[in-house]
């Protein structure tokens, strides 16, 4: 296999810029560059020389030997200036070693997973840290990165495998060596049940707080949307006029509320329009208003008390209700049969306090670190719900116990997608090996 370099770090002008090298040749690559090999894991200052004995840089060297590293493998990585000519000389001089080959992307990751040094869910979770935005982001891909989630997931699939190897008994042995075999595989799913239904349950929370809460604001013309975005964004993302009709597009803007990633969307006025573009800006509004996680509908309170039904209609019943304008016109306690109304001006900011309290709470409400580490990606969801449904069908079962046996090994093997181990007949060779009959 040949041993890969990249930046480790972004490009660009920065005090340090970090280079990466692994595999069996991460050690020469290493030595023809600054001389003898460091003690392992110590930074130590080197002159890094390119083949004709060029000084390239001055910076620091670190040698990770196998297998104490990140990839599992030889790794060195070079603390160099953070200039992009310096960089430049850098790979430069890496490149025409024996051996070596820049990165393809993820590449250090993926034979961090393959050396067995991450499962898929802290593989995923690297991504995750990467990108995170906010504080409730990075705390969930953090967890997920010390291995929370693949734990919980191999827990699971440890216990449908020990409910296997019962099974697997009640089929080799004759039935009266194992009285209670079957039975104590069903106790066990039961068991193992609820605690899939749980994570379940408890995983839009999860994913949300991964991917973001997306909240649609909805209205008809003119009410003052964009103006709204606008207030809460705290900068001009939307255009704002006195034309009725001026947002035909879907404008996004992205938002950090109390540490919960939030995608908050502005949309067209929804009204009959024989407008060719505007008809497509309100069927847009309405798919947005339709998939959002929430919703707040923007009514102008000069309207009060003849509310656009179409917006009702979008924003459905659980709908954070505004009136704005409240500047212009204030609607004594515009009761709304329990709704969630507010009365603010998204130009003076009046009522605006109130109204992020309510959203904050709402999107909270959405998203939000689960108790136990949550399945963060439709994939982990996916699988576990697949998990749990063939050991619903088990636990149905009735008859042959050979079949039922197949309902329990698929359950295995979804369970072992999610974190990447699929090696069922393998580990069940381990816990079947050392068994004890009815146990
Ligand atoms: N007095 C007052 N005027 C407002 C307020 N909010 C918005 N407006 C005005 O209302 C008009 C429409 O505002 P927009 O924010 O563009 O309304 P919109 O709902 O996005 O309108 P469309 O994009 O056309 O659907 C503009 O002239 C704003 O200045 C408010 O709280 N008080
Ligand atoms: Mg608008």
């Amino acid at each position: 296999m040949s041993t890969i370099f990249a930046p480790a770090t972004a490009p660009g002008p920065a005090g340090v810029a970090v280079v990466r090298i692994s595999g069996t040749e991460a050690g020469t690559a290493l030595a023809s560059l600054a001389g003898t090999l460091p003690e392992p894991r110590k930074a130590v200052l080197r002159t890094f020389r390119g083949p004709a004995g060029e000084v390239l840089d001055e910076g620091l060297a670190l040698w990770f030997p196998r297998p104490n590293s990140f990839t599992g493998e030889d790794v060195v990585e070079l603390h160099v200036h953070g200039g992009r000519a310096t960089m430049r000389a850098v790979l430069d001089a890496l490149r025409p070693m024996p051996g070596l080959r820049p990165a393809e992307p993820g590449e250090f990751t993926r034979r961090a997973f393959e050396n067995g040094k991450l499962e898929l869910t802290q593989v995923e979770a690297l991504a995750d840290l990467v990108q995170a935005e906010t504080e409730g982001q990075r705390r969930q891909a953090a967890r997920q990165l010390e291995g929370g989630l693949g734990t919980r997931l191999e827990a699971w699939r440890s216990e449908v495998l020990k409910a296997l190897a019962h099974v697997e008994a009640a089929i080799d042995f004759a039935e009266d060596e194992v009285p209670d075999a079957a039975a104590g595989a069903v106790a066990r799913v039961q068991r193992l049940v609820p605690q899939l239904d749980a994570a379940l349950g408890a995983s839009p929370r999860a994913e949300r707080l991964r991917a973001g809460v997306h909240v649609a604001i909805v209205g008809p013309p003119n009410a003052g949307k964009s103006s709204l975005l606008n207030a809460i964004a705290g900068r001009e993302a939307a255009i704002v006029s006195a034309t009725a009709g001026t947002t035909r597009d879907v404008v996004e803007v992205h938002l950090d509320l109390d540490g919960m990633p939030v995608v908050l969307a502005d949309t067209a006025g929804l009204r009959e329009s024989l407008d060719e573009i505007e008809g497509e800006g309100i069927r847009r509004a309405l798919v947005r208003a339709e998939a959002a996680d929430l919703r707040i509908a923007v009514l102008d309170a000069a309207d009060w008390p003849n509310l656009d039904t179409r917006t009702l209609a979008a924003a459905g019943p659980d709908a954070l209700i505004v009136f704005n304008k409240a500047d212009i016109r204030y609607v004594p306690e515009p009761a709304l049969c329990g709704r969630d109304t507010f009365q603010l001006s998204a130009q003076t900011g009046a009522g605006m306090d109130r109204f992020m309290g309510a959203l904050t709470a709402r999107v909270r409400d959405q998203a939000g670190l689960t108790e136990e580490p949550g399945l963060t990606r439709a994939r982990h969801r996916e699988a576990v719900a697949e998990s749990a449904a063939h050991l619903g069908r088990f636990l149905e079962g009735q008859g042959d116990v050979a079949l039922r046996a197949e309902d329990l090994r698929l359950a295995v093997r979804a369970l072992g997608r999610v974190t990447g181990r699929v090696d069922v007949e393998e580990l069940l060779d381990v816990i079947f090996r050392d068994f004890c009959i009815g146990k």
